[in-house]
């Protein structure tokens, strides 16, 4: 059932009269709605809301998913920096606190009717966050496991970056059963110069190889050409995903929309090649429907395909 609130929307109803008009409206429901899907994403914050946490909710809703946020670390771009990376870690005990809470409200023990078994990881930022999470997903009983390899953060110093990388490599990789590198993060996973189309493919097999993961490797505007390519392997399937670019400029939160979309798709019970096409299109409507800003970079929006 659909309710619309007149008064709500032409700005003559309070939030007083909304709660009772919801109530009303509850009380006179025969049937409960059923229970959304529920997916979580372990990232980081980014405070002008184009990426991280902040992408991946807005996708999860609008694809019709109950979406959780644990937060491991803070970014804010810097302006007065060339909008570098500002990057804060949240307390170790903070993140395993979170991880506590969400198992407890919707893991498999806790009574759920939507339990959660999907999760997506996106940017992690240190070894010790790395343990932490490792940790929560060998005892999470996850069905699906979305690895948005985040590698390497602008204004993290180098040396910290690349121990959190290898950790990455090391301790969340094998857990993962869907990954999503971007052209950089597959050369990196994959030890392959990526610069064609059939470099991409090959780096996607090698991740799978890897990984044992389904894997959908990002071309993006990376690749010369008029399209936007991303591959997708799974050990059986190998497809190519193609789309027009839209422009040649990568926009902020199409990589975290992206693997949130695939998370979404997941936790509604899409097999991972249709959760990746879905995923694409989803990604496609939101980078033509991007929003400007006075930042030197556009952000996706997720509200692009209605
Ligand atoms: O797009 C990668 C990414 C993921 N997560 C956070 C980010 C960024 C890029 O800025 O800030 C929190």
């Amino acid at each position: 059932m659909r309710v619309v609130l007149a008064g709500w929307q032409d700005g003559t109803m309070t939030s007083t009269a909304f709660d009772s008009a919801a109530l009303a409206v509850a009380d006179t429901a025969s049937d409960p709605a059923p229970s959304p899907a529920v997916a979580l994403t372990i990232a980081g914050s980014e405070a002008t809301g184009g990426a991280g946490a902040q992408a991946d909710l807005k996708t999860f809703q609008e694809l019709g998913v109950f979406g959780i946020a644990n937060l491991t670390c803070i970014v804010s771009f810097d302006p007065k920096d060339n909008w570098n990376h500002r990057f804060v870690p949240v307390d170790q005990q903070v993140i395993a606190d979170q991880l506590e809470a969400t198992t407890a409200a919707y893991g498999a023990a806790s009574g759920a009717p939507a339990v959660l078994d999907t999760v997506k990881i996106g940017m992690l930022g240190s070894p010790a966050t790395i343990s932490t999470v490792a940790a929560a997903l060998a005892a999470g009983q996850f069905a699906n496991v979305v690895l948005d390899p985040v590698l390497i953060c602008k204004g993290q110093e180098p040396g910290h970056a690349l121990d959190t990388d290898q950790a990455l490599k090391s301790h969340i990789l094998p857990l993962a059963t869907f990954v999503t590198p971007n052209h950089f993060e597959a050369e990196s996973l994959s030890g392959l110069e990526i610069t064609d189309v059939e470099s991409l493919k090959a780096a996607a097999v090698r991740i799978h190889e890897i990984s044992g993961a389904a894997v959908l490797a990002k071309g993006g505007v990376r690749l010369e050409g008029p399209d936007a390519v991303d591959v997708y392997y799974d050990g059986e399937t190998l497809e190519v995903l193609s789309a027009p670019k839209v422009g040649e400029v990568a926009v902020s939160g199409a990589g975290c929309s992206l693997a949130a979309a695939v998370t979404a798709e997941l936790a509604k019970g899409a097999t991972p090649l249709a959760a990746a096409r879905t995923a694409k299109a989803f990604v496609t409507a939101g980078i033509r429907n991007r929003v400007a800003s006075g930042a030197p970079f556009d952000a996706l929006w997720q509200g692009g395909p209605r």
